[in-house]
């Protein structure tokens, strides 16, 4: 059952589809504190699931998260705030019941951080609130996801590998790539380009002297199977004659600032203006410029820096260096010397500047602040609205950085700038369940990691988590180690995981249209499935995967296996390659389960089997 209750006047955010009769009252589970806050008290064993892309564990429960949309490469466990804010939690425990906090500026869930034993939900601003009850987590997941609407599903080829590094600065690294995997004999479906390739940053230009003939490229790619992966920015350069911004100025379609005049904002190409994405029109208009790249062949698209993303203002720059004069004009204390540090450091994601532009709403100017977290979605809303009408009979790939609930049915979203460490494997699966819920099906981290140098091992072990993940994505950042897998040592061990990808996928891809049509989770928690084993309840590092799998990926530097529990028996796959494994039946309970580099690791629940490249594997099939 579904509750819907309205708190003063909402702004529209389009994640709910469905139009619901709504209170004006506060639901009878929580109270609203003296500062208006709404609180829940946690009974010791209660459990809160949730929150979409968020740090911590797939239990919420003990700190306190903002949603606020934001640039965020450093994804500590003290973080806050990462790229999405997906508003949705669930609790089990005393009771059993879902909420979805549907507002568009900043929000914080304080899960039993300054109380273990109280939740409280600090709303922004005026919000609606559904409260859904039912069965089971699944049953409350399925009712949220029907009134949030069908996930987006990507093309069949988005589910093969993909080589991505910021870095490739021309054609010949591309194909140096494309070349590199077929010489190595590791299959390979896409080369995703980076910021690079564009001329000084402008979203839909080709840089002319990296890239002669982008479409001859692309068209020589498709031909050996690989689609080429452009990424488009949300900022636009301003350059007189760049016909993005002139169209852009004309039309009206840029955000503005409070005199009137379009904002302006500093990213990778310099001085920018910022597409007003909440403004169908402005949708309208830059989602047509994705034709520039479409009738080059590009079948695939990555949206990053759209939270957006903002290096600096120039006002509060220039701000800035005026106290920076005063402060190095002397001879510099201690604190001053902190001040100026601090000062140069919070230019970037600023959340003052956020309050200095307004998007056109209906003729209406509304302050970003308001609306904030709604930025990224309504960006890849313009593509995916764009695109069916420019390519209507091509699937399109296209996945986000920035997200809202609503997100999920115009594309995908990746974790974001994560780094090559041990613990970011563990992070990154956490999310998946609670990205699910929302409805975010496809999706995956940088494999590998994305800041930082990699290690071989690490390498591996990423892979072998990241062989179930419907986004199987190698990507990293300037200047850090190169990672493509043929540069490894362990080559041998790598191409075989990606083979044992490439068998998986029609698994995955039926179990991810499955997921789409009836709103179900691919990743799920142990507890959902064993709400009644205090143990599975517990499981943080271990996911069911459809009704068949349960995936225990090793994350740990040096370790030749990893504890794991069985809710039932199962069946334990300890994979070499796609013809040599061994299959073991073990009894329910704990387990050390040994798992040396080269063997990927996964369990099939009992009574079950899958198709692997047309073999069987499973129970009854030993
Ligand atoms: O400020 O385009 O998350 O994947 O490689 C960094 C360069 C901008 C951030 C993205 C990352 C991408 C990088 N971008």
């Amino acid at each position: 059952m579904i509750e819907k209750y309205t708190f003063g006047t909402p702004f529209p955010t389009e994640a709910v589809i469905v139009q619901i009769e709504s209170r004006r009252e506060t639901p009878k589970l929580l109270e609203r504190d003296e500062d208006g806050a709404l609180v829940y008290k946690l009974a010791d064993k209660d459990i809160v699931y949730g929150l979409g892309e968020q740090i911590r564990g797939i239990n919420k429960r003990g700190w306190k998260y903002v949603n606020w949309n934001y640039d965020n490469p450093h994804h500590h466990e003290d973080t806050k705030s990462l790229y999405g804010a997906h508003n949705f939690i669930i609790v089990r425990g005393e009771k059993l019941w879902g909420a979805f906090f549907d507002y568009a500026g900043r929000i914080e869930f304080d899960i039993g951080y300054t109380r273990r034993d109280l939740m409280r939900i600090d709303v922004g601003g005026d919000f609606d609130l559904y409260i859904i009850t039912g069965q089971s987590e699944d049953d409350i997941v399925k009712q949220f996801r029907e009134i949030i609407g069908r996930s987006y599903v990507p093309p069949k080829w988005a589910f093969g590998y993909g080589q991505s590094r910021w870095g490739y600065k021309n054609e010949s690294d591309i194909r140096e790539v494309a070349d590199s995997y077929e010489a190595a004999g590791i299959p390979l479906s896409a080369i995703y380009i980076d910021i690079d390739y564009m001329d000084s940053y402008k979203d839909f230009t080709v840089d002319k002297s990296r890239f002669a003939d982008l479409a001859a490229l692309a068209s020589d790619m498709l031909a050996r199977g690989i689609h080429l992966v452009p990424i488009i920015d949300a900022g636009v350069k301003i350059e007189p004659g760049y016909d993005v911004y002139e169209e852009g100025v004309a039309g009206g379609y840029f955000c503005k600032n409070a005199e009137g005049g379009d904002f302006v904002g500093a990213v990778w190409p310099g001085r920018v203006h910022f597409p007003d994405f909440l403004n169908p029109e402005a949708r309208t208009w830059f989602g047509s410029k994705y034709k520039a790249l479409t009738s080059l062949g590009i079948d695939g698209f990555w949206n990053d820096m759209n939270e957006p993303a903002i290096f600096y203002t120039e006002d509060r720059l220039a701000d800035t260096l005026k106290s920076i004069e005063s402060l190095t004009s002397g001879n510099m204390g201690i604190d001053e010397y902190f001040k100026f540090t601090g000062m140069v450091a919070g230019l970037n994601g600023n959340e003052g500047d956020y309050s200095k532009f307004y998007h056109n709403i209906d003729g209406e100017m509304v302050n970003h602040r308001d609306v904030h977290n709604l930025y990224g979605m309504n960006m890849t809303r313009a593509a995916s609205e764009a695109l069916k009408k420019i390519e209507p009979d091509k699937e399109i790939l296209f996945f986000s950085r920035s997200s809202y609930v609503g997100a999920h049915r115009y594309g995908g979203i990746w974790q974001g700038d994560n780094k090559s460490w041990w613990s970011h494997i563990l992070q990154s699966m956490q999310q998946l369940p609670a990205l699910n819920m929302c409805g975010f099906l496809y999706t995956g981290p940088d494999t590998g990691g994305f800041g930082c140098d990699t290690t071989e091992d690490l390498m591996i072990r990423w892979l072998q988590y990241t062989v179930f993940t419907p986004l199987l994505r190698n990507h990293s950042a300037l200047g850090t180690r190169e990672q493509e897998l043929y540069r490894f040592s362990t080559v041998d061990i790598m191409r075989e995981i990606i083979k044992i990808r490439y068998a998986l996928i029609p698994y995955l891809y039926d179990l991810f249209v499955k997921c789409a049509d009836n709103n179900e989770m691919m990743f799920r928690p142990l507890g959902f499935e064993f709400p009644d084993d205090a143990d599975a309840l517990g499981v943080e590092d271990q996911l069911l995967l459809g009704s068949e799998l349960m995936i225990t990926p090793v994350y740990r530097q040096n370790a030749r296996g990893r504890y794991v529990y069985l809710p039932e028996e199962m069946m334990c796959v300890r994979m070499k390659s796609v013809t040599s494994y061994e299959c073991e039946i073990m009894p329910r309970g704990h387990h050390y389960v040994t798992a040396e580099l080269d063997e990927l690791v996964f369990f099939v629940r009992s009574g079950c089997r899958i198709s692997l490249d047309g073999q069987w594997i499973g129970y009854d099939v030993l």
